[in-house]
């Protein structure tokens, strides 16, 4: 059975205790590999190699950094067809989705970092005829960063690529239950002749790797995406040593939809941002308004195109729909359905373990997309994030009430609003409390843009500008002008 390595000071390596985590391909609910079950000790010696090889890299002109990032980059790219379905194979997520999104955008976070280094320009203020203030950015040491199951190339470089490339050195501590393509990452960066401890990774569960990572001395610098929970835990033990941290955490996304909607666009986008991932992405809309004059018709639409999702082997290109990531996941989403029952709700399409799936997949993690109607905008359902194949569909009358309950959760990461009117649609933009706002569309995305959440979904952006400022500490320098 294939063993997963660490990857440290340069070097692939079993964990120091040797001990060992089963890894399990959700679609078959089977074993079919094993991590490191990494612990303080692993972390001290990556950090420790991190460490060593911060002075070398951060003393790298730009350029040099960005060569190393581009062949990695690269490499990722020649090996598409295998990081997608070991990427497949260990999530349960469609290998379609894993081909044609996550894993070029996993090479387009490399290339767009090491781009960006490339290009950008300092501040400089003028302060009268009195002095020159300009600002240096340094890379801030080592960053220690905590990735999550849902997206694992796709997130894990989202991190690695702006730390690095500002020349900072990293830890990265994949999630347990998919560490696989931070392993294929691992061997590509190797490969590529990167720097003995320029980047580190370490396997193992968020308690005994993750939780040393978080309180070690020698990391001032924190990016985490999870959940909400997990992230408060991290803010607790970050916070007593001041470290910087970035936390991106869950979400209960809108996607409100007015009468005047394109509806053959905004009903097709709205089964997407319900589904894609099986749900499991931080950014799906799980939470759907319709305007009532468009009610009937919408939810009509709504359940027979979800019906028509093809669910089966995450391996087979037809299949839109997969597993999702655990047993553990997969009871929680379970749950939620049956609260949804307790709590009023009707059942339109889904509400169960999927079914005609082919001999190899008896035994894995499928839940039929499931959509939800006659539930109240504060009942848990409503108000917890599920994280799966689970979507819940409310009329509003109008859009004092509907941003009211778009508003009315903890979480604020992004939304999604239906509008051929402008005017409404930039004043429900400006009025709805997420990072993120899409105006008739969903997860398009530019690298360039902040990206984060607001409220329990999170603390800090990641993409373009403000992550090359997350991973650098800016200095201040004030030069007098002699005035004759
Ligand atoms: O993620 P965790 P879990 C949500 C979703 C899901 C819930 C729990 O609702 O059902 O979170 O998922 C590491 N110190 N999202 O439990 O635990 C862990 O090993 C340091 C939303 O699987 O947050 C992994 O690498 N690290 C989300 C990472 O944190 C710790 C994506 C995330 O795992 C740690 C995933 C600790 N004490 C889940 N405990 C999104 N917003 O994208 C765990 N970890």
């Amino acid at each position: 059975m294939e063993r997963i390595l660490n990857y440290v000071g340069g070097e692939l390596v079993e964990a120091s205790a040797g001990g060992w985590l089963d890894n399990v391909e959700p679609a078959t609910g089977r074993v079919y590999s094993r991590l490191p079950d990494s612990d303080e000790s692993d972390v001290d010696c990556a950090v420790a190699a991190a460490g060593s090889a911060f002075a070398g890299w951060s003393g790298l002109p730009a350029v040099e950094r960005a060569r190393f990032m581009f062949d990695v980059a690269q490499r990722i790219e020649d090996g598409l067809e295998d990081f997608a379905r070991a990427e497949s194979i260990d999530t349960g997520k469609p290998i379609q989705l894993a081909r044609t999104v996550e894993i070029p955008r996993a090479v387009a976070n490399l290339r767009f970092f090491a781009g960006a280094i490339q290009h950008t320009a300092s501040e400089t203020h003028v302060t009268d005829n009195q002095a020159l203030n300009y600002t240096l950015r340094r890379p801030r040491g080592v960053a220690g960063l905590i990735s999550p199951w849902n997206l694992p190339l796709y997130l894990l470089t989202w991190k690695v690529a702006p730390a690095i490339a500002t020349g900072n050195t990293a830890v990265a501590k994949p999630s347990e239950l998919t560490p696989m393509t931070a392993y294929l990452l691992s061997q590509a960066c190797r490969d590529a002749g990167l720097p003995a401890g320029v980047l580190n990774i370490v396997h193992g569960s968020g308690v005994r790797a993750g939780a040393p990572l978080t309180t070690h001395p020698d990391v001032p610098t924190l990016s985490f995406t999870g959940g909400t929970a997990t992230g408060g835990l991290i803010a607790e033990a970050t916070a007593k040593q001041f470290k910087k941290t970035a936390l991106e955490m869950g979400g209960k996304n809108p996607t409100i939809v007015f009468a005047d909607a394109d509806m053959d666009t905004a009903v097709p986008t709205a089964v997407r941002a319900s589904f894609s991932n099986q749900g499991q992405i931080c950014l799906c809309g799980s939470r759907v308004f319709v305007e009532r004059p468009a009610y009937d018709a919408f939810v009509e639409r709504f359940v027979e195109l979800t019906s028509e999702l093809v669910q089966g082997d995450p391996l087979d290109d037809a299949t839109q729909q997969g597993a999702v990531v655990s047993k553990a996941h997969y009871d929680k989403v379970m749950g939620y359905i049956d609260l949804a029952r307790e709590e009023g709700g009707t059942i339109l399409t889904g509400g169960a373990a999927a079914e005609n799936l082919p001999q190899r997949c008896r035994d894995g993690y499928f839940i039929q997309p499931t959509v939800v109607t006659g539930l109240p905008a504060d009942c848990r359902v409503n108000q917890e994030e599920i994280f799966g194949p689970v979507v819940t569909v409310m009329p509003f009358d109008d859009e004092d009430e509907v941003v009211g309950w778009a508003n009315g959760t903890d979480y604020g990461l992004s939304s999604s609003v239906w509008t051929e009117n402008v005017s409404r649609a930039h004043r429900v933009a400006d009025r709805i409390a997420s990072g993120t706002v899409w105006v008739n569309c969903w997860l398009l995305r530019d690298l360039r843009v902040p990206f984060g959440g607001m409220k329990h979904s999170g603390v800090g952006r990641e993409g373009g500008d403000e992550a090359l400022r997350f991973y650098t500490e800016p200095k201040n320098v004030c030069l007098r002008m002699e005035a004759k």
